[in-house]
């Protein structure tokens, strides 16, 4: 019988390095052997895709509420788990996603303030037993990661034009999940270089891969 794949979720506040950070993963992964999908949320199919769009540059003329927001990025999630991560996982695929729902406790539960009950039951009603076997938490002091994607110079979607507190909140709760789960949450330091940060990451997926072997 085949053996299902893991699924490996890098998380972290605006400029933490999430981006950079997958690609160090994907080479580590094509190095080992091991085939993976690489894979984002919100997003990682066409219909989670355009609900993506919807959450990051909806209309700039009415606010979106934080029940709606919350719901949308459940909705996706939904789609990205039967559409693309159970298939893969079945198939012996392991899977890497660039957010999941870690996130939604973070910015929805931390930074807009919703009741963890109400993420909880989401979280069991469209994740249920699809949970990450490894989270990369890249951590990073809020100014620096906003000083990061300031140099980018790129425009800032909805959520990315959010005040340094909601960032905050977003970071302390992603630090407490990874308090209260440490076997998977791995908090990466972030603020150091580019090779101290790949560094740990590396360390962390050879405990990964000789636990799992
Ligand atoms: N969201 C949510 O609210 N709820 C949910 O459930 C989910 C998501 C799933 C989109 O996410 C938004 O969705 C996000 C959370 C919300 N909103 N915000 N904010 P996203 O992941 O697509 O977007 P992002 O968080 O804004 O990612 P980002 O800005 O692209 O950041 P990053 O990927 O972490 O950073 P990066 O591009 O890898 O690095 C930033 C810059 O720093 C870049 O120029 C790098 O070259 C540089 N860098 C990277 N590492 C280093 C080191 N170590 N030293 C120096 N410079 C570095």
């Amino acid at each position: 019988m085949m053996t299902p794949g893991k699924l490996i979720t890098i998380e972290g506040t605006e400029g933490a390095g999430k981006s950079t950070a997958l690609q160090f993963v994907q080479d580590y992964f094509v190095k080992a052997n091991q085939a993976i999908v690489i894979t984002r949320e919100p997003g990682g199919t066409e219909i989670a895709e355009e609900i993506r769009r919807v959450l990051l540059y909806s209309s700039k003329t009415e606010a979106m509420q934080p029940d709606t927001e919350l719901l949308l990025m459940f909705a996706s999630r939904a789609q990205h788990i039967q559409q693309c991560i159970v298939p893969a996982l079945s198939a012996g695929t392991w899977v890497v996603s660039d957010r999941y729902v870690d996130a939604s406790y973070a910015y929805q539960g931390g930074g807009r303030g919703i009741d963890l009950h109400k993420i909880q039951t989401l979280d069991q009603l469209v994740v249920g037993k699809v949970y990450p076997h490894l989270t990369l938490l890249l951590d990073i002091p809020v100014e620096l990661g906003v000083l990061r994607t300031e140099k980018r110079g790129l425009p800032k979607d909805r959520i990315e034009q959010e005040k340094k507190e909601f960032f905050e909140r977003v970071r302390q709760v992603y630090l407490e999940r990874a308090k209260h789960d440490p076997g998977r949450i791995k908090i990466i330091d972030a603020s150091l270089s580019l090779a101290e940060v790949q560094a740990q990451i590396r360390s962390v997926l050879d405990t990964f891969m000789a636990e799992k072997s």
